[in-house]
């Protein structure tokens, strides 16, 4: 296996596709967004999961003309959607390190969101806090630009790492994603379920919208009702979807 190697050439090959997951807003009870989710359908290995592919990609660097792809593909896409009806349908995409690491990173994004005539209010970037360990000063440099282009800013996978609260205070983050390691434990430990419960409170005093992923059961969804979660994303309520599905359920 060279898929280190392949990844060079899985984008001109047309190896690569999106499936969106949707994510339910609790107070409409609707979808209000979709989460990018890229997929690999090797030639000879089948479909190779991102938790595989990704850090190859990031490792050998392929992960940033590949991500520009995701959101370049992805903001065409939703657009589509929102110009058929689903009017305020937001993206997430999720974004990687060395991306950031790239000189004409916001330029990128600004490039991407004229040259698909994408709203940029109906853009949430997810990152994750390794982003924040690395240089935190230009990062939050970085972070500020984007907020100017109109972006949203997420804060993804919060718990699973180190989660210091300060990355918090260096950056008004939109949005917190809860790391779904909680939410799975959220009805059999009763310390998960504080924890979700204060993480959605702190997340509220610091003008933080909530994400919970990874709901897969009614009970979890429920308890995210009663503890005020704003948007809610997992297997309950849909797995990540192909274009046409998605089509074919929530575009009428
Ligand atoms: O879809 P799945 O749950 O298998 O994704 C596994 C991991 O891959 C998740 O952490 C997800 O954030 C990451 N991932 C999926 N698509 C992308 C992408 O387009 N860019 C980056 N950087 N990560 C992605
Ligand atoms: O790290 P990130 O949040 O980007 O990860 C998104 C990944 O989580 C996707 O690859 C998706 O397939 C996965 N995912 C979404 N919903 C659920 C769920 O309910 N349960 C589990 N186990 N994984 C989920
Ligand atoms: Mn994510
Ligand atoms: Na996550």
């Amino acid at each position: 296996r060279k898929l280190a190697e392949d990844l060079k050439y899985a984008i001109e090959n047309h190896q690569f596709f999106i499936c969106y997951q949707p994510i339910i807003n609790t107070m409409k009870n609707k979808v209000c967004s979709v989460e990018a989710l890229l997929r690999w359908k090797h030639p000879f290995e089948g479909m190779i999961s991102p938790g595989e592919f990704i850090p190859i990609s990031e490792d050998n660097g392929t992960i940033v003309p590949i991500g520009e792809w995701v959101l370049r593909s992805a903001c065409f896409q939703v657009k589509q959607w929102q110009q058929r009806g689903f009017y305020d349908l937001v993206l997430k995409v999720n974004l990687s390190v060395r991306q950031f690491e790239q000189e004409n990173f916001v330029e990128m994004i600004a490039n991407v969101l004229k040259d698909t005539s994408y709203n940029p209010q109906l853009l949430e970037l997810e990152i994750t806090e390794s982003i924040l360990m690395q240089n935190t000063e230009q990062t939050i440099e970085i972070l500020n630009k984007l907020k100017k282009l109109g972006v949203k800013i997420s804060l993804d996978d919060f718990g699973k790492g180190f989660s210091s609260l300060s990355y918090l205070t260096d950056f008004s983050f939109d949005v917190l994603k809860i790391d779904r390691s909680f939410i799975q434990k959220v009805l059999i430990d009763e310390k998960s379920a504080a924890i979700v419960n204060t993480v959605i409170n702190l997340a509220h005093q610091l003008n933080l919208r909530v994400v919970a992923e990874g709901v897969e059961t009614e009970e979890q969804f429920k308890f995210l009702v009663n503890n005020q979660c704003e948007e809610v994303q997992g297997f309950f309520f849909s797995h990540p979807l192909p274009v046409e599905d998605f089509e074919r359920l929530y575009c009428t």
